[in-house]
């Protein structure tokens, strides 16, 4: 592809990569890794010390996720935690903590910009102070590298002694409502990966896959692919130390052992976390406990059979409903603690052949997706010794781009990629079978009514969560329907911009992040505007928000929200089916 360049990289001007070093570099003199109270108590200088020594005595570690909208009981959870499980004998060696996605902008403009669900911290001083509260390990794994405010956060949560930063998968996937402007996030992201390079210790650069590419790409050869091609980046282009994350949506045992299995082989560091299977939970709590029962067994084992140094994440069988309490991820702590102790008898019930064989693949086919990339973009005018041109070309071309140009798999028209995948990715196929189930369940008439109904259906979500998106345009395309790519993180503003020139007559929002309300009533204000007002919008996913009564208030969980968007003129739909029977009532 020899003009990729002139495809991605349209800027006359790329910003001077050994000036961004020198930067980083000279703040890397009075910016240091601060003393923290997990650092003073396990008398280490980093995790990634405190991990190799875990490693070394069979320890397998823990990893608890944690972030509330309030300062105050952010601080409680993390002290109050520790504490519990610490007077019942388990142990916890990590919190991962959840910042707001308003965090990713710069500090100057934050309460001027819309909110998500999780902790926002004003100053410094508030780093510390959450750090402080017991000694367990700050994770700062969010809404920092990959963000406008990459450089300043990093400088934050190194000061308050964190050895741990993420998270570059957001880098890849991640755009924050009315931010358009990623040369401005890749310079501030170089920046701080730097500054975390010419620190006196390792400082692990975290990159949940499934925030990244890896939640994108049909064959999880090419999530690890990408695992290379961060090192690469990290480790090789600006002398880093890259440490990968995956979980949330390894729902395969064999995916997920396997998975560890060749991720171990490749890594050139231990790593973060195994994020809890969280697209495992649905709406019964009884259930979920098989699921984390399920998924936390076969990380253990692979601990045990090869340590990698990722913590596992027992997360709270409550996950799909709302944001966890204390309560429920001590007891989900307890159940893991409990579980690890079980888990040594099933040693020896496994069989690692087929695990093996399938990680070998993996790595294959994995080399081969980096190759094929690196190649491809030097051939197509990009130059692959600078990363601020590699990560900006990797993000513009996108998942579907780079898996269906360079992919490991031969060409095959039926897949959705377009290749056939070395290992497929469960939860791509997954969908598809969801949207089979919902199709299959309409009548032959039904059908006929919908694909004779001359809809076209703009889809789009408000923020990454993607699946909805992708569930609702292949149960579209299945019934005949026509629909229209609305994107992923779309403002209303560019959204009603494409329903105009694409003139769709009916709108489809997928909306995960706890901004449903503040969402629509953006969107309605900007159909008014274009006369639009009436056009039907069918809205899904999870319709909840924090609904906040004064500049200040810190109301911390979200409520559903379903009842005010009705009043509001839009379609909440509770599951897919919903949209198609209320379709089949209109007549356009
Ligand atoms: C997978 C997942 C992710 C993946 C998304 C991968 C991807 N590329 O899509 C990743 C890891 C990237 C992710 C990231 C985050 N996530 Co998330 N994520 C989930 C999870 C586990 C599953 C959601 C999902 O996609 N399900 C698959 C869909 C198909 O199933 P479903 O929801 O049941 O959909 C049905 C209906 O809702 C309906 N439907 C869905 N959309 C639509 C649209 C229309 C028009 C219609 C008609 C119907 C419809 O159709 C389906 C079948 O009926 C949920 C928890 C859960 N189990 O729900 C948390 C969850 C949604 N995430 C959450 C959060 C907070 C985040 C983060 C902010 C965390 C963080 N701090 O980084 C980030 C997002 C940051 C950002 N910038 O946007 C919270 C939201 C909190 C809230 N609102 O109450 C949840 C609930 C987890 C939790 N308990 O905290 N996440």
């Amino acid at each position: 592809m020899t003009n990729l360049r002139k495809r991605v990289l349209t800027e006359k001007q790329i910003p001077d990569l050994t000036d961004l070093i020198g930067e980083a570099r000279g703040t890397a003199k009075h910016i240091r890794v601060g003393r923290c109270s997990f650092l003073q108590s396990h008398e280490v200088s980093s995790e990634f010390e405190y991990k190799n020594k875990k490693v070394l005595s069979g320890n397998i570690m823990r990893h608890a996720q944690i972030g509330y909208r309030s300062l105050e009981r952010s601080c409680q959870a993390y002290r109050e935690i520790y504490a519990r499980l610490h007077d019942q004998n388990c142990s916890l060696d990590r919190y991962g903590v959840c910042l707001d996605w308003s965090m990713g902008y710069p500090p100057n403009e934050r309460t001027a910009r819309p909110r998500g669900t999780g902790l926002i911290l004003d100053s410094s001083e508030a780093y510390v102070r959450l750090t402080s509260q017991a000694p367990v390990a700050p994770h700062f794994g969010d809404f920092v590298m990959g963000m406008p405010a990459a450089f300043d956060n990093t400088c934050a949560a190194l000061s308050a002694g964190a050895t741990s930063i993420g998270n570059l998968g957001q880098y890849f996937t991640f755009r924050l409502p009315h931010w358009h402007d990623d040369i401005v996030i890749t310079v501030q992201t170089v920046k701080a990966i730097a500054l975390c390079a010419a620190q006196p210790v390792p400082i692990l650069i975290h990159s949940n896959l499934d925030d990244g590419f890896g939640a994108l790409f049909t064959d999880l050869a090419c999530t690890l692919g990408a695992v290379l091609l961060e090192q690469y980046i990290v480790n090789d282009l600006l002398g880093g130390t890259v440490s990968h994350c995956y979980g949330h949506t390894y729902s395969d045992p064999l995916a997920r052992f396997a998975f560890q299995r060749a991720l171990a082989e490749v890594s050139q560091a231990p790593g973060t976390m195994v994020y809890g299977n969280t697209t495992l939970y649905g709406k019964g709590i009884a259930p979920n406990f098989a699921g984390l029962g399920s998924y936390l067994l076969v990380d253990v084992l692979a601990q045990m059979f090869k340590p990698s140094g990722h913590a596992i994440n027992p997360v709270p069988v409550s996950e799909a409903h709302r944001i966890p309490d204390i309560e429920e991820i001590v007891d989900a702590h307890l159940f893991a603690d409990r579980l690890i102790n079980r888990a040594e008898g099933f040693k020896t019930l496994i069989s690692l052949e087929k695990v093996d064989i399938t990680a070998t693949n993996i790595i294959e086919g994995a080399s081969r997706f980096k190759d094929r990339v690196i190649d491809g973009f030097s051939t197509g005018g990009i130059d692959v010794q600078n990363p601020v041109e590699m990560l900006l070309a990797m993000r513009r071309l996108g998942a579907r781009f780079l898996e269906q140009e360079f992919g490991p798999g031969e060409k095959e028209t039926i897949s959705p990629s377009g290749r056939k995948a070395v290992f497929l990715a469960a939860t791509i196929s997954e969908l598809e079978q969801q949207a089979d189930a919902c199709v299959n369940a309409l009548s032959e008439e039904q059908k006929q009514s919908l694909s004779d109904s001359g809809f076209k259906i703009c889809v789009a979500t408000t923020d990454v969560h993607e699946y909805g998106k992708l569930l609702v345009e292949s149960v579209l395309a299945k019934v005949g329907i026509s629909s229209i790519d609305g994107g992923v993180c779309t403002d209303p503003e560019d959204l009603v911009k494409r329903i105009v020139s694409e003139k769709a007559n009916v709108i489809a929002i997928s909306t995960y992040n706890g901004v449903a309300l503040h969402y629509l009533d953006r969107l309605n204000s900007e159909l008014d505007k274009n006369n639009l007002e009436g056009t039907p919008i069918y809205i899904g996913g999870k319709l909840n928000q924090i609904i906040e009564t004064d500049a200040f208030a810190h109301d911390d969980l979200p409520v559903d929200v379903t009842q005010q968007l009705s009043a509001a003129g839009a379609i909440p739909c509770l599951q897919l089916e919903d949209m198609l029977l209320d379709l089949l009532t209109k007549n356009l």
